[in-house]
Formats: structure tokens, sequence, C-alpha cells
């Protein structure tokens, strides 16, 4: 996406940038300019910007280093970051001097720009907030590190064939990656299984030696993370596994060359993919492997850093603060443990107020199944020191309440690390909490609901742990870089110094709202990137669309609780009323879809399939004349979200009320000026707070009313089929197979589901979200009050900046940033 240049750049900038292009194309990538492939320039290019960033890297670190300032470590086994050139170029200030430097040699940075590869090392929501903290983080200045895993293969690829989902394997790091650092000096031992021996100057048995049976190398691999205006830049570190390599040349010496290998591929396994899943029920093996393989390199390395510096670990919540993204990293309060226990032999109390002042947990979902929990078996085969030192943690916790004279066995079994029913299983949940001092929802309903649901005992026992911290996203990736015209818009009519301060300037625009000027100019700059919409899916899967139509959106991972399925039948309700009545001026829509389902979720994978054999049938049906649109668009990323959230007039955040622990797209939508229809779930709450409800469009049960019939077991949905014959309708030509005339029987078990046991309450809400539709299309035909309502969504929008909730992360939890 181009854009002319806003203020005059320097043209010895300009120069400059540009000789080190070609320094960096001759020298580092070897080819002549005149020879070289688009691949090449984006390397050059890229290593160009990264030359800049260094520099800005040293003096950062040095400034930390020389203050002895307060570090914050993001736990974390996702970073959904996307393409970084961008990022870059912009957050240095460098776009249009790189622009017109490239220019003047004949290429076009934003044709180079598509090329580089989203590296997609996280599957959705919980990796995008990662990647979008690590930005705010810099831009505030926090001494943040995050942490994690350099996955070999990033989220699969998504191609849709015949309709249905394929995954195919992801391969980011086919170029290799302009943006690390390897660190082959950064390397730490990581062991598993093995047996655990007592110590003979040890009679309480709190200290013990652990002999591992094998041993993983990592290897660190840094990104530098730039911030706003190139103010900060902290670092991503990577693990990456690799084979111990006496070991693996021992076996190879021997003559056990196959074993060798075998031994090295099972090792160097544990960075090779990412787990494709946003929830799961069964634990694997390989998962815990990873979980315990990046919590033990950053652990080791971060006490590393600190023994260099301070040297008693007692003062390391002074000086340390752990923010654990969800339970994945959880494992991190035992090895936190071990470390200070075993080898650096503090006391089990010291390292115990080391250790909760030190950590601090987010939680991400009330979903049961993605709450992790690992067998007890499981864990003493794979971690047994670790299994020894939980057993341990869980004896003083309930201790501790039994010295409080709180004996309730309901309550104590509540609130156990082991969970008795169906097998022992270590709860990772309780592990995190209990080894805390903070743990956080992501928006205030969902912190409500944890209160009374998941952590109820846990928070009577510790009552000021639970905090909310809603959710945010960066506005430099999610505005200036995404939406550059509406950036400019936003620039000439406020002025600069919005882009550094969005979250109170941004209000200013409310004014402009009723400037049919103004108005005028926020139309057209939408029409554009729904132009470009529009090519982008003609040229992706062949679907014409009218830019001219209203563009309603649904993007995100595909699951029962989001309800995409509700959505389908509103899609299916409009094209049967359409029929019905083809003469009345119906307003011409668009309706978008794009998410990834897990590969073993089945009813997932069939909504896809079901979203594909609608679009076929509604874009094929001459009766329609084009009023309805259907496209579902392949392999949904971080870039074709940058490419979508700026063309979207109305954005679906329909989740059954209770369920999203907050969303972060509703929130980027808003930000681009589109319009909600949705729940009041997770943020959206806050959301009809900032924005107005009579800005948005909110429907359906609230999360009371949901849990009202959950309790009283009100899940058949014959009773909401009866009062309405518009949902029967839609039902039946379902379940009949008109939109699946190859095969009528493929959705009637889906129906029949529907109908027996309306998990979600999609049927309950269904004539609700119709209601709701209809005013999106009333108000639609009132061009004034939809783009007024529209600005109003961008001006209103700036509290959820990622800056802002980072500010509160740093303030109540870290004790960060003074
Ligand atoms: C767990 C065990 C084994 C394999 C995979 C997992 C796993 C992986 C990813 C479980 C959950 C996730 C991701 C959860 C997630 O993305 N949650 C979303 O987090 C967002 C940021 O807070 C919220 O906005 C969303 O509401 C929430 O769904």
């Amino acid at each position: 996406m181009s854009q002319e240049s806003p203020v005059s750049i320097d043209p010895a900038e300009v120069a400059a940038f540009r000789e080190a292009v070609l320094s960096k194309l001759t020298y580092s990538v070897g080819k002549d300019p005149e020879h070289a492939f688009d691949h090449d320039w984006f390397e050059a290019i890229a290593l160009a910007a990264r030359d800049r960033i260094v520099d800005p890297w040293m003096d950062h670190t040095r400034r930390i280093y020389r203050g002895n300032q307060k570090r914050v470590y993001y736990l974390s086994l996702e970073f959904l970051i996307g393409r970084l050139l961008f990022d870059s170029l912009s957050n240095l200030g460098l776009l249009d001097v790189a622009r017109q430097a490239l220019a003047d040699l004949d290429v076009d940075l934003d044709r180079i720009r598509q090329l580089e590869p989203d590296a997609a090392l996280g599957n959705g929501g919980l990796g995008r907030l990662a990647a979008c903290f690590m930005e705010s983080m810099a831009t505030l200045g926090v001494a943040a590190h995050g942490y994690g895993i350099r996955y070999e293969h990033g989220l699969f690829r998504q191609a849709i064939v015949d309709g249905w989902q394929h995954e195919q394997t992801e391969t980011w790091l086919d170029f290799g990656n302009p943006w690390e650092f390897e660190r082959a000096e950064v390397t730490y031992k990581i062991g598993f299984g093995g047996g655990v021996t007592n110590l003979p100057d040890d009679p309480k048995g709190e200290r013990q030696h652990w002999e591992p049976a094998d041993v993983v190398r990592s290897i660190a691999y840094d990104t530098p993370v730039v911030g706003w205006r190139g103010r900060a830049v902290n670092t991503l570190r990577l693990w990456r596994a690799r084979a111990e390599s006496d070991l693996h040349l021992e076996r190879f010496n021997a003559g056990d060359h196959v074993g060798a290998v075998l031994d090295e591929a099972r090792a160097e396994s544990i960075s090779r993919v990412l787990y494709p899943a946003d929830s799961t029920e069964a634990g694997q093996q390989l998962r815990l492997r990873q979980e315990y393989f990046f919590v033990s390199s950053s652990l080791q390395d971060l006490i590393r850093r600190f023994m260099k510096q301070n040297g008693d670990l007692r003062e390391l919540p002074q000086y340390v603060s752990i923010q654990l993204n969800d339970t994945h990293p959880a494992i991190a309060v035992a090895e936190l443990m071990r470390l200070m226990v075993d080898v650096h032999g503090l006391t089990w109390d010291e390292a115990w107020t080391a250790t909760v002042g030190t950590l601090s947990y987010t939680n991400h979902t009330l979903l049961p199944e993605a709450l992790e929990t690992w067998s007890v078996g499981l864990m003493e085969h794979l971690l047994p020191r670790h299994m020894q030192i939980i057993y341990l943690i869980n004896a003083y916790h309930i201790d501790a309440l039994r010295a409080k004279d709180l004996h309730d066995f309901e309550l104590l079994r509540a609130v156990s690390l082991i969970q008795e029913d169906n097998g022992r299983r270590v709860r990772m949940g309780n592990l995190a909490f209990i080894g805390s001092h903070s743990i956080n929802g992501v928006s205030g309903l969902h912190t409500d609901l944890m209160r009374v649901t998941v952590f109820k005992h846990l928070h009577q026992l510790y009552p000021d742990r639970i905090n909310n911290k809603t959710n945010g996203i960066t506005f430099r990736r999610w505005l200036y870089q995404s939406n550059p015209r509406l950036t400019r818009m936003l620039v000439d009519a406020i002025g600069p110094e919005v882009l550094d301060e969005p979250e109170t300037r941004l209000l200013q625009l409310e004014s402009f709202a009723d400037k049919p000027s103004f108005r005028k100019q926020f139309v057209e700059q939408r029409r554009e990137a729904k132009v470009h919409l529009a090519n982008l899916v003609r040229e992706r899967i062949g679907v014409v669309l009218d830019p001219d139509a209203l563009f309603d959106v649904q993007v995100k991972r595909i699951h029962e609780y989001k309800r995409q399925l509700l959505n389908l039948l509103h899609t299916v309700a409009l094209y049967q009323a359409m029929r019905a009545e083809p003469h009345i001026d119906w307003v011409p829509r668009v309706k978008i879809f794009a998410g990834k389902a897990a590969a073993s979720y089945h009813s997932a994978k069939l909504i896809i399939k079901l979203a594909n054999d609608i679009a076929r049938t509604v874009n094929n049906d001459p009766t329609l004349r084009g009023m309805l649109k259907v496209a579902f668009l392949p392999n949904y990323n971080v870039s074709l979200a940058e490419a979508i959230i700026p063309a979207a007039d109305l954005s679906e955040q329909i989740s059954t009320a209770g369920y999203e622990a907050s969303g972060t797209s509703n929130m980027k939508f808003a930000l681009n000026g589109a319009l909600t229809i949705g729940t009041l779930d997770g943020a959206n709450v806050e959301m009809s707070e900032q924005i107005g409800e009579e800005h948005m469009f909110i429907f359906g049960m609230s999360a009371r009313q949901v849990e009202a019939r959950k309790a009283a077991g009100e899940f058949n949905a014959q009773p909401w089929l009866d009062a309405s014959p518009r949902l029967n309708e839609v039902l039946q030509a379902i379940h009949r197979g008109a939109f699946s005339p190859d095969d009528p029987n493929r959705y009637k078990g889906l129906i029949d589901g529907l109908i027996a046991h309306d998990t979600f309450f999609v049927c309950a809400d269904f004539d609700d979200y119709w209601d709701a539709q209809r005013k999106v299309a009333a108000y639609w035909r009132s061009p004034k009050l939809w783009w007024r309502s529209a600005v109003l969504n961008t001006a209103r929008a700036g509290w959820f900046s990622s800056d802002r909730t980072i500010r509160e992360y740093a303030r109540d939890i870290w004790k960060a940033l003074d």
C-alpha cells in the first residue's frame, strides 16, 4: 500500500540508506543489483534496517545494566509476530526514506514488503497479545525480555481444497531470517528423566540432587524489538533445541550410527513445531518437553544475568519480574524453586518467598478443556525432581490452610495442586496461582468470572491476588502501518502529536465526527481499503466484490464458542429473504470469513466447509444480482488481518457471553472505524463503555443469562425453533442439503446436534441477532449516522492501546517504570 510522504524527506538520508542497501546487497547477499531477485532486495533492505537498530539496542542494554533497572521477563510459548520490515522501518522513522531510496533504484518497497514470510509462532489472540506487548514495552522503555521457542515450523498454512481445510507445513525459515542473531555461546543444558538422590547434609530433604537421564542443549536466537521512534530496543530471545553433541558423538563413534541420529532427531524435535491448537484436551509428552525446555533455558539465563550483577537470589523480586503467559510456562514455579534450592543453596522458605515475589500469571481462558493438567506419571517420568517439589509445595500449602483452621474437605480438594479424580494429575493453573503474587484476567468480565469459577476457592484464600488488566493492541502496527491513509487523515486533522499520544489525542477527533467534509474523507479512505481488499479477494479466490457493499467481517480462529455458525445462519436467512423478495431494495452486503481450525477439531472444520458451501451457492445465484456475496479467505494470518481490518464496515464479535476472555481483533476493528455487532462478552463490555452502546449493535443473552440457562440444563433448541419460523427454515435448508447437493447428508449431524444440545446458544440468540442485523442495515441507510459513529469509534478507541495495558502491568504487578 503506497502513501505519499507526509513531510519532506532529507535527500542525504535517502542517499545514505540507498548506499547501505546496495552495500548489503553486494557484500552480504552477494548479488549484483542488475541480477538481484526481489528476495535479494528484501534481504538487503532488512539487513540495512537491522544495522540501524543495533546501536540503539546496545545503548539501551547498557543503560539498563548501568541503572540496574528492574527487568521484566515475558515468558510465552507463543509470539505471533507477523512481518517485521515495516514494523522496524516505521518505528525507526525510516519508512519514507526507505521508500524513496528504493524508488531511486527502481525497486518498489511496497511490493518487496509482500515477500517477507509471517513469523507465525503463535495460534491466535494469546500469541498476538505477546507480540503487541513486546512492542509496547519497547515503546515505554520497560527493560523487557521476551522468552519463547524458535519453532522451525510455525502455525500450519491453511489450504482450502473443495471447501475443506487442509493443513500444510509452514516453512518461514527457508530463506533464512534476517532479523535474528544466533548466539551460539548462549547455551544451557536441559535435563529430562533420571533419578533424584538425597543429600546427606539435609535432614528435611528439601535439597536434592537430580541426575537426568537425557540432556538437551538450548541455543539462543535474539531478535531486537524496536519501540516507537526507536526510543528503546528490547530483545526477544527464542530457544532452539540441539542434541548434546558429546553424547551424540560417543554413540556415533561406538558404531551406533542410527541410534545417534535418532537421538539427535528426538532432541531437536523439541523446537520443531508449534502446537497448532488454541485449546486442547490431551496433554502430549512433547508439549511438556517444550514447556520445560524453554522455561528452564529462560530461568537459567535470567539467573545468570542476575548473579553477574547482584548476586543474592533472595533479592530477586526487587530486580526481576517474570510474567507467565497463561499456564504454558507454569512449570517455572517448580523450576525456579529447584534452581534456588538445589543449585544455589537457598533454604526452602527463602526460595519460596523469592519465587512468589518474582512470578505473576495471566489467565486467558476459562474453557475447561484448555486448562492444562499433566498426569503425575508423566511428570514423575520426565521431571522427577519437579514432581517432588510440587508435592512439597502442595504439602506446605495444605498445612498452611489447616493451620488457619480450614479443614473443609471440599475446599482442600479444590485448591490442591493434584487432581485426584480420573487419574492423578497436576493442575498447572493452581500451581501458577500458588506460585505467583499476582494473577490477572484480560478483561473486566473475564476477571470477575475467574473469581467465581476456576479460581473460586483459591480466590477466597488469597483475595488480593486476582486483578484485571484489560488487553490492548499496538496502534503502531494496527493503525499506522496497516492503515496509512486513515493515519494520514488523523495527522492532518489533529496534528502529528496524535502519533505519540493517541490515548488522549484521538479524542479530539470527536468534533470531526460532525463535519461533513471529514466524514466524506473517512468514507473515501475506507473505500480505497475496500477496493484493495476486493482485488486481493479476486486474486486469491476469484470472487468479485462490490466495494460499495457493506463489508461484514468475522476473522478469528474457528471455534464453536466464537459462533461463526450463528453468522452463517444469518447469512442463509438473508439469502432466503432476498430470494423470496428479490425486488426489495436490500442493502448490498459482503460476508467475509477467515480463520483456521485446529487440525483435530472436526466440528470447526465442518463449519469451514459449510461457509464454503454457502459461499458457492450464494455467489452463483443469479437472482441475487450481487446483493449478497460470501467469501472465505484461506490462511488467515497477521498480514491478511492487516489488509482486512481497514476495509471492514462491520465487525462481528458474537461469542456466547462468558466465553471470550477478551478478544483483541474487536479493538483493532473499532480503532479503524468499523462498527461492532456483538455480545456483551470479553472486552466488548469495555468497548461499549468507552465508545458508547449507541455506536455499536449489542445483542444476545448476557453472561448471567447464559449461566442461568446452563445451570438449568436448558440446552434443547426446539422451543426456539418453534418460536422462529425464520430459524426453522434456515436449519431445514441446511439439513436437507440445499447447500450440499453433492452430499445431502453432510450437515444432518451438525443440525440435529445443534437442536438436541445447543451448547453455545446459537439458536437461543438467533432472533435477537437477526434483529440487530436489521438495525445494522437500516443504520447503513443513514450515511450521516453511520459514518459519524464510525469516526467516534476511532476517536474513542484510544484506551485500547497496549501502552495503557502495559503501563498498568508495570505499575500494579511489576513495579517497574518508577
Ligand atoms: C494448551 C495446551 C496444549 C496445546 C495448546 C494449548 C493452548 C495453546 C494456545 C491453549 C490455549 C491457547 C491460546 C489461547 C488464546 O489465544 N486465548 C485468547 O487470548 C486472547 C489474549 O488474551 C484473548 O483476547 C482471547 O479472548 C482468548 O481466547
